[in-house]
């Protein structure tokens, strides 16, 4: 009984310091489909001109659990007048947080993003598509 009390407090532990630190990044965006909940977080929850680095989370619409997402793409595309739209793909790489994938994305230039996000894993497939202001 002991031993399963102090596995538990460890893990009580574990899981209070990873909220701690997810609370530390401000929302870039949300983005709520039928079945789950897409956030895209940073320290300044901003994507600006040249590197980012952001966090992207999946969590169940239904009970905000982190779902299984497998396979995890993001692009963005922007359309400009007179030319062919700009494209810019995101390299993300699982977290140790279930549900959680840490990004990086370069911009040129700043303005309105196209952003679709896909995923293929465990809990299901599925992407959807919002737009995202590059400061
Ligand atoms: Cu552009």
């Amino acid at each position: 009984m002991m031993r399963l009390m102090a596995t538990l407090a460890v893990a009580t532990v574990f899981a209070f310091a990873a909220h701690v630190s997810a609370a530390d990044l401000k929302p870039i965006h949300t983005q709520k489909t039928k079945d789950v909940v897409v956030t895209l977080a940073s320290e300044s929850g901003q994507w600006k001109q040249g590197k980012n680095d952001f966090v992207l989370e999946i969590t169940s619409a239904k009970d905000k659990q982190p779902v299984e997402a497998g396979k995890v793409t993001l692009n963005t595309s922007m359309t400009m007048t007179g030319m062919a739209p700009m494209i810019a793909g995101a390299t993300l790489t699982p977290d140790k947080t279930p549900g959680r994938y840490n990004g990086t994305i370069a911009f040129p230039d700043n303005g309105a993003r196209q952003v679709t996000v896909t995923w293929d894993g465990p809990a299901g497939k599925g992407s959807t598509k919002f737009s995202v202001s590059v400061r």
